[in-house]
């Protein structure tokens, strides 16, 4: 059984060498920590990833990130340099779904593809078939820090890759990046990858060198209850600091009620910071981060921007270190760097106009904000509870028990009981608890708010809800109701 303990000098060496056989890029000879240290430490703060975030979290600032990545390395420099220019305060290099399947003949194709048909053949950017070399380019083409953006379950060995290439970031974790993203790579598994690629982040601390670690806060994007999304952070959060991690951004993406969003964001800050010093990590420096809305976006790229206004609004309300802009083109695929622009333009406009603003307490932000915490409280004593005070075997229980449960995730290793749906002001709740460790006191707060919104609308609780509030955003509106679909 998977526990949550460091891994031992001796243990993360050996894991290295069956890493790096994996795949022929893993035998650069610039895969060496002598040297990927000198290197890291040869760049510029400016281009460090945890300094740069630590400086906006001092600051009080909310930076701006966009999603990016096209399979060449000249098109790839080409894209971020575009984006930095448009006002990009860290940059991305999204990966490709081959490479975050761990295929990389395949993504070895879609290169050669891509460069003869002289057009994109992969869906992202594949970082372990360019390698460390490959890596570096794209770093030393730009003036702002990168980061991996993926869905990997296994990112042993991008991971190697990356940072020895420069990249200060690492985006993903345990839960994150395997629920959401497969069906049949067991929480055990992806434990033990994930504590491998913190192990590394620590080692790199250990040699002074900040490397950033961000868990993916918005699971599936769909309709995610902020306590649930929040104890998935927390408890990335804390597998991560026990292999060595200094620097962390938990994120959150975004519902849609205003209230509830600004309170989500502080309720994880603080706890974050709570459950950290709880299990002795004294030395973390935590900072946020706010996705613009991941659900179904409006068609019409003006409507979309006014979407991604309304998200930079919240976000920068909300006081989180950075968000993650999307762009007008959301609704159709993978934006061009046109588009990419529009939707960074748009959220560094709306964040400078409100940078020394703030959200006052009202008594309806303190409620939210205690009720979060409190269903966050309960979980996590859910977690410890059946993992006898690990972490680690906590989580494989709690997800095979259904305790902790994440709506519309495709892995057969969690649950999917729970049915989440809005109340009358949008506020995500949750009337089908399947297995969930909630109190009956937490469930019957949530059965009360969705009866209050389904009595208004004249129906019962029941899926129907849940369905139009997955489309609702689409067609316009917060709360689903179900004529919106004949307003086109
Ligand atoms: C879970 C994240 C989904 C978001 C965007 C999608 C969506 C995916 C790329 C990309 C720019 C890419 N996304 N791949 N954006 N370039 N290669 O991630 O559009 O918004």
């Amino acid at each position: 059984m998977v526990r949550n303990v460091k891994l031992t000098e001796k243990e993360f060496f050996e894991e290295r060498a069956k890493v790096l056989a994996t795949w022929k890029t893993g035998s650069d000879p610039l895969l060496n920590f002598e040297e990927s240290i000198k290197y890291l430490k040869s760049l510029p703060d400016s281009k460090n990833f945890a300094i740069k975030m630590a400086k906006a979290k001092e600051q009080g600032r909310t930076l701006v990130q966009p999603r990016a990545g096209v399979p060449l390395i000249s098109a790839q420099i080409e894209l971020l340099k575009f984006l930095e220019a448009a006002g990009a305060d860290f940059l991305p290099c999204t990966i490709d779904s081959y490479t975050r399947q761990n295929r990389y003949l395949e993504a070895e194709h879609g290169i050669k593809e891509s460069i003869a048909n002289h057009r994109a053949m992969l869906n992202g950017f594949p970082a372990v078939n360019h390698g460390v070399d490959g890596c570096r380019q794209v770093l030393e083409a730009i003036n702002v820090p990168l980061q991996a953006r993926h869905g990997t379950p296994d990112s042993r060995l991008l991971a190697e890759i990356i940072h020895a290439g420069g990249w200060t970031s690492n985006e993903g974790g345990a839960i994150s990046y395997n629920l959401p993203y497969a069906k049949a790579v067991s929480i055990e598994d992806s434990i033990k990858y994930w504590q491998y690629c913190d192990r590394l982040a620590g080692y790199y601390e250990e040699h002074g060198v900040h490397i950033n670690r961000e868990p993916f806060g918005p699971l599936t994007g769909t309709l995610v209850p902020p306590s649930i999304s929040n104890t998935v952070g927390i408890i990335e959060a804390l597998l991560a600091a026990e292999q060595g991690v200094k620097n962390i951004t938990v994120g959150y993406g975004m519902g849609g009620n205003v209230n509830q969003d600004i309170a989500a964001v502080r309720a994880l800050r603080e706890q974050t910071e709570e459950y950290l010093h709880r299990f002795g990590y004294n030395d973390v420096c935590v900072t946020t981060v706010f996705h613009q809305w991941m659900g179904g976006f409006p068609a019409d790229e003006s409507e979309a921007l006014g979407l991604i206004a309304m998200s930079s609004t919240v976000a920068a309300l909300s006081k989180a270190t950075k968000m993650i802009n999307k762009t007008p083109h959301e609704s159709v695929g993978i934006p061009t760097k046109e588009a990419n622009a529009a939707g960074i333009k748009a959220s560094k406009l709306v964040t400078k106009l409100l940078q020394d603003q703030k959200m006052f307490d009202s008594p309806e932000l303190l409620a939210e904000i205690e009720q979060i915490k409190k269903e966050v409280n309960c979980l996590m004593d859910c977690v410890l509870r059946v993992g006898d005070g690990d972490i680690a075997v906590g989580t494989v229980k709690a997800f095979e028990q259904g305790l902790i449960d994440i709506p519309f995730a495709p892995s057969k290793f969690n649950a999917g009981l729970i049915l989440p749906a809005r109340d009358a002001q949008g506020n995500l709740r949750i009337y089908e608890f399947g297995k969930l460790g909630f109190t009956e006191e937490i469930k019957e707060f949530h059965r009360k708010k969705i009866a209050e919104r389904a009595k208004l609308e004249g129906r019962e609780p029941s899926f129907q809800l849940t369905i139009d509030d997955v489309y609702a955003v689409s067609y316009g509106h917060l709360v689903g109701k179900p004529s919106y679909e004949n307003e086109f």
